[in-house]
C-alpha cells in the first residue's frame, strides 16, 4: 500500500553517494570537527550560541508571561488581608479597581484571549459590530475554507484533523461530537423559532397559547439568550437579536423590576456578550441598567431591598416584609464587580461588597450554613433556624467561590466562608438514601433533618468541582462525584427520564427506590443545575459517562417538553410519560443556561470558554476571571 504524501514525515538524510546516513555517524564527524578547532574558534562559536540562546527566549513573550506569573503569585501570595483592602487596593487614598480588558497588556479589546482570532477581520477597529459580522461573512469562500463565525480561518481540509489532535481523546469518534452539538443547535433554533414567532421581544413564550408573558418587560428571553448564540455560532439569530437591543431595548420604563433577576439575566447577559463580541452596544446598554439597578442599595442596613422600579429610582421591599432573600443579596457581586471594573466607577463594586462584608460577620449562622432571609432595615438574619443548599440560599454558597476565583483567589474572608460551608455541609446535610447508598443534601428545620432536595441542589456538584480545580481539596472532587450521580438519578428514576422540582429521598433500610416525589413537586421547569454540573464534571474529569448522562437528559427533554409549533414547555408531571401535562412557558434559562451547558458539555474543545479564563454567574454569563491585581 502506497502511504499518502505527508508532511510531518521523519526525514532521512542522503549523502553523494545515494547512501542513507544514520545520526550515529553524523554526530562522530561533528566531534572530530570540533576537536580539530583552536581553542579560540570553539570560545567564539560557543559565545555566538550563547546570544542565540538568549535572544531566542526574549523573542518568546509566552515563556516570559509565564515565568512573570510564576513569580507573581510567588511574591503576592495570600497574605490573609481583609476582604474589601484586598480588591480595593488603595493608592494615594484612591480607590484602583483592576484594569479592563481593554487597557491590560495581552488582553485585547476584542474580546478574551480564546476568542481574540475575529480580530484579524477589523478594519479600523471602529466599525460597529454587525458591519464586522458582514465582512466575516463575504470573506468565506465555499468549499476550501471555513471562516467561523468568531473569527477563526480553519482550511476545510484541517477541520477533522485538528478536532483529532487538539479536541479530542485520541480514539474518539467525532461524529458523535458533532451530532450532540448539531442536536443543540438545532434544539435552539427551535426554540428560538417559537419566541421569535410568538413572543419577540417580550419576557417569555407560551409555547402552546402561542402567546408570551411579561414579567418586566424588557425582552428578557432575547437578552439571557444573547451569549448563547454567540457560543452556539448562531448568527443569524444573534444578528437579529443585536438589532433588537440596539433599536427596540430601553430601560426608559416605569417598571418594578427584581434585583437578584435583573441582575443575573440582564445586566450578567449583558456584559458576557459585551466580553465576547467586543461590541460597545452591550458594554452601554450593560451600564445603563446598572446604574438603574443602584437606588436598590439605599437601605437602612445597606442590605438592598428586593424591588427596584427602574425608570422612577424608588426601590422597595416586598408588600408583606422588609426582609429580603439572603441568595438573592449575596448573588449580584460578579456582575456589579465587573462593571465597576469596566468602568473604573468602584460605587458598583462598593456597594456589593458591602453586603457580603455585612454577612461575613453577622451572626445566625451554622457552620457556616446561611438562614434564608436578611431583614433590609436592621441587616440581621431573620427566620433562624433552617438551612438549606436549595432555593432562597443556593447561590450564596456559590457566589463566595466564584468571587474568590472571579478576584484572582486573593479575598480570604470569602474562601474561608466557603470552606466552613462546606464542612457545615458535610457535617450537617449529607446523607446516604436507600436502596442504592446515593449520597444526597438534605435540609436541617430547628434541628431536624429533612431528606428533601430541591433540583436546584445540582448545582453544588459542578461548584465543589470547579472549587477542587481552582486549588481545593480533592475531597471536594470526590463528593461533587457522589452528588453528581444523585442528581443524574433524580432524572433516571422518574418515568419520563426527567427530573423534578423536588425530590424527598428515602433513608429506611427495605425501600424499592431512593427517590419520591410528591404531587405538588412533579413539575420541571427545564432548569439547568445538573447540566450544569455534568458539564465541570466532564471538563475536569474526562469521563464520558457525563457526556452520555446528558445526552440521555436532552432526548428526554426532546422528547416530553418539545412543542411541535416552536418552543419547549415547562411540564406538570414527570411521572406521566403519556400526560406529562404541558405548563405552557418557556423559561428564560433554557437559552440562557440549560442550551448553553447542553453544548459545552457535549463540545470537546476545552477552550470554548476555558474555565481558567472565564467564571459563569449564576445565569451561565461568561465574566473574565480578572488578571492579578498590580
Ligand atoms: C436561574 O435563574 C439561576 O440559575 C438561578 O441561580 C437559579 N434559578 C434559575 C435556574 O433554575
Amino acid at each position: 500500500m502506497i502511504a499518502p504524501a505527508r508532511k510531518d514525515f521523519v526525514s532521512l538524510a542522503v549523502d553523494e553517494s545515494g547512501a542513507y546516513t544514520n545520526g550515529k555517524q553524523r554526530k562522530q564527524s561533528y566531534l572530530r570537527k570540533w576537536k580539530q578547532l583552536s581553542s579560540l574558534q570553539r570560545s567564539l562559536i560557543l559565545f555566538v550560541l550563547v546570544l542565540l540562546l538568549i535572544s531566542g527566549i526574549a523573542g518568546y513573550p509566552g515563556l516570559l508571561t509565564h515565568w512573570g506569573a510564576q513569580s507573581d503569585t510567588a511574591e503576592g501570595g495570600n497574605d490573609g488581608g481583609g476582604m474589601l483592602s484586598q480588591i480595593e487596593m488603595k493608592s494615594e487614598g484612591k480607590a484602583i479597581l483592576p484594569e479592563p480588558p481593554s487597557e491590560r497588556k495581552g488582553f485585547r479589546k476584542q474580546g478574551p484571549p480564546i476568542l481574540q482570532n475575529r480580530s484579524q477581520f477589523k478594519g479600523n477597529g471602529s466599525e460597529p459590530q454587525g458591519v464586522e459580522m458582514k465582512k466575516m461573512v463575504q470573506e468565506e469562500d465555499g468549499n476550501k475554507s471555513l471562516i467561523s463565525w468568531r473569527g477563526a480561518v480553519i482550511k476545510m481540509d484541517e477541520v477533522t484533523d485538528t478536532k483529532k489532535k487538539e479536541m479530542l481523546p485520541e480514539s474518539e469518534d467525532s461524529s458523535v461530537v458533532v451530532s450532540r452539538l448539531e442536536a443543540v443547535r438545532e434544539a435552539f433554533r427551535h426554540a428560538w423559532k417559537g419566541y421569535k414567532d410568538f413572543a419577540w421581544g417580550h419576557d417569555e413564550l407560551k409555547p402552546i397559547s402561542k402567546s408570551y408573558t411579561e414579567w418586566f418587560g424588557l425582552g428578557l428571553t432575547l437578552i439571557d439568550a444573547l451569549d448563547t448564540m454567540w457560543i452556539l455560532e448562531l448568527k443569524k439569530e444573534f444578528e437579529e437579536a443585536r438589532q433588537w437591543v440596539a433599536t427596540q431595548l430601553s430601560f426608559e420604563k416605569n417598571v418594578d423590576v427584581n434585583l437578584f433577576e435583573s441582575t443575573i439575566r440582564i445586566l450578567g447577559g449583558l456584559l458576557s456578550t459585551y466580553h465576547l463580541t467586543g461590541d460597545a452596544l452591550f458594554l452601554d446598554k450593560a451600564k445603563d441598567i446598572g446604574s438603574r439597578l443602584m437606588p436598590a442599595f439605599s437601605t437602612p442596613s445597606k442590605i438592598p431591598y428586593s424591588d427596584v422600579n427602574i425608570g422612577s429610582g424608588v426601590a422597595h421591599p416586598p408588600r408583606w416584609t422588609s426582609d429580603s432573600t439572603v441568595a438573592e443579596v449575596t448573588t449580584t457581586q460578579l456582575e456589579f464587580r465587573e462593571l465597576s471594573r469596566l468602568t473604573g466607577d468602584p460605587k458598583y463594586q462598593d456597594a456589593v461588597m458591602e453586603v457580603m462584608k455585612q454577612v461575613h460577620k453577622l451572626e445566625g449562622k451554622h457552620d457556616g450554613l446561611v438562614p434564608m432571609f436578611i431583614n433590609t432595615n436592621n441587616g440581621q438574619f431573620t427566620h433562624l433556624g433552617v438551612y438549606t443548599l436549595g432555593a432562597r440560599a443556593d447561590s450564596y454558597y456559590e457566589y463566595l467561590l466564584k468571587q474568590w476565583i472571579q478576584g484572582g483567589k486573593i479575598e480570604t474572608e470569602l474562601l474561608e466562608d466557603y470552606m466552613q460551608a462546606v464542612e457545615g455541609i458535610k457535617k450537617n446535610l449529607l446523607k446516604k438514601s436507600s436502596p442504592l447508598g446515593l449520597t444526597f443534601v438534605g435540609e436541617l428545620s430547628h434541628g431536624r433533618f429533612s431528606p428533601k432536595m430541591d433540583h436546584l441542589v445540582c448545582f453544588l456538584p459542578g461548584t465543589l468541582a470547579l472549587g477542587a480545580h481552582h486549588g481545593l481539596p480533592v475531597e471536594h472532587m470526590e463528593l461533587a462525584g457522589q452528588l453528581m450521580e444523585t442528581c443524574y438519578q433524580m432524572y433516571t428514576q422518574m418515568e419520563t427520564g426527567l427530573s423534578p422540582e423536588i425530590v424527598h429521598f428515602n433513608m429506611e433500610a427495605g425501600s424499592t427506590q431512593d427517590v419520591d416525589v410528591k404531587p405538588a413537586d412533579r413539575h420541571n421547569l427545564l432548569r439547568p443545575e445538573t447540566v450544569e454540573s455534568l458539564f465541570y464534571l466532564y471538563r475536569f474529569t474526562k469521563d464520558k459517562k457525563y457526556q452520555t448522562w446528558g445526552w440521555e437528559i436532552f432526548q428526554n427533554f426532546n422528547k416530553y417538553t418539545r412543542v411541535e409549533t416552536g418552543g419547549y414547555t415547562s411540564i406538570n408531571n414527570v411521572r406521566d410519560p403519556k400526560s406529562p401535562s404541558p405548563r405552557d412557558k418557556m423559561e428564560s434559562f433554557f437559552l440562557g443556561e440549560t442550551l448553553k451547558y447542553f453544548y459545552l458539555l457535549f463540545s470537546d474543545n476545552l477552550d470554548l470558554i476555558n474555565l481558567d479564563t472565564y467564571i459563569f454567574n449564576t445565569e451561565a454569563h461568561p465574566l473574565p476571571i480578572w488578571p492579578k491585581a498590580k
